[in-house]
């Protein structure tokens, strides 16, 4: 399960972003029964709107003039194609010396030897099934099913629905759309893209768009 250093520490959290998955991420954290202290979102029109009674106290600088050993904070900017603005929210935060919270929706089923790093954030309906790792920062979405032996690397996203068959490796920085599929023991590069339903029944080079049934590599 998560690293025991992030879990045992009971502190309260803020959430970076304040759009529709922060508002999934709010959700479980409630059920978890975390303490959320408040949204930052870089738009300033934000400033006091709520999401599920949670305010928005700021822009960035309220996290970053705080003491990092007093919060944990959870990366509410989700991805629809490339992860990098979600990977710099986080890099940037993490180079400040701040620490990420596990997410996990109680409702989630998770075998015991699954490993959790650093801000993984597992939502509502997802099964994680034994010898599989969720990489640092990265989203196993609504309804997501992670079967055996998988590699999902730091800061990819499984969008809601995806099916990883046995020992698929999901490659640093992937986004896997909505309800794709992908057969046993096939890996996606790195950076790459699955189109939104596509079935994937060959390795996804690092950096490539692939879409379709069966998946080929996007060429226009
Ligand atoms: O499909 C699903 C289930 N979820 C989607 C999710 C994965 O991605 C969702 O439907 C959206 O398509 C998308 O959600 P996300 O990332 O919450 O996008 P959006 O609703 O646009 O909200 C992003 C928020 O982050 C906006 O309010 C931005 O102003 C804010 N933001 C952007 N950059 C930032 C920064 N906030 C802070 N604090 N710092 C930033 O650098």
């Amino acid at each position: 399960m998560a690293r025991p250093d992030l879990t045992s520490r009971n502190l309260p959290v803020i959430v970076i972003g304040a759009g529709g998955h922060a508002k999934v991420a709010i959700e479980a954290l409630k059920l978890q029964g975390k303490v959320v202290l408040g949204i930052v979102d870089a738009d300033p029109t934000q400033i006091d709107h709520e999401i599920l009674g949670i305010p928005v106290i700021g822009n960035d600088e309220n996290v970053f003039r705080r003491d990092p050993t007093t919060v944990l904070l959870v990366n509410g900017m989700g991805s629809v194609g490339p992860t990098e603005r979600r990977r710099a929210i986080y890099q940037r935060f993490r180079d400040a010396g701040f620490r990420f919270e596990v997410v996990v929706h109680p409702s989630a089923v998770i075998a015991s030897d699954v490993v959790l790093e650093e801000g993984a954030q597992v939502m509502a309906g997802a099964v994680i099934q034994p010898g599989s790792r969720i990489g640092i920062n990265s989203i196993v979405n609504t309804g997501v099913s992670v079967d055996h032996d998988c590699e999902i690397g730091d800061h990819a996203h499984l969008a809601p629905g995806v099916v990883l068959s046995g020992s698929v490796q999901v490659g640093e920085g992937a986004h896997v759309g909505t309800g794709a599929s992908v057969i046993q023991g096939v890996r996606i590069g790195g950076n790459s893209v699955v189109g939104a339903g596509a079935l994937v029944i060959r390795n996804v080079p690092d950096g490539s768009v692939v879409h379709g049934v069966p998946a080929k590599v996007k060429t226009e």
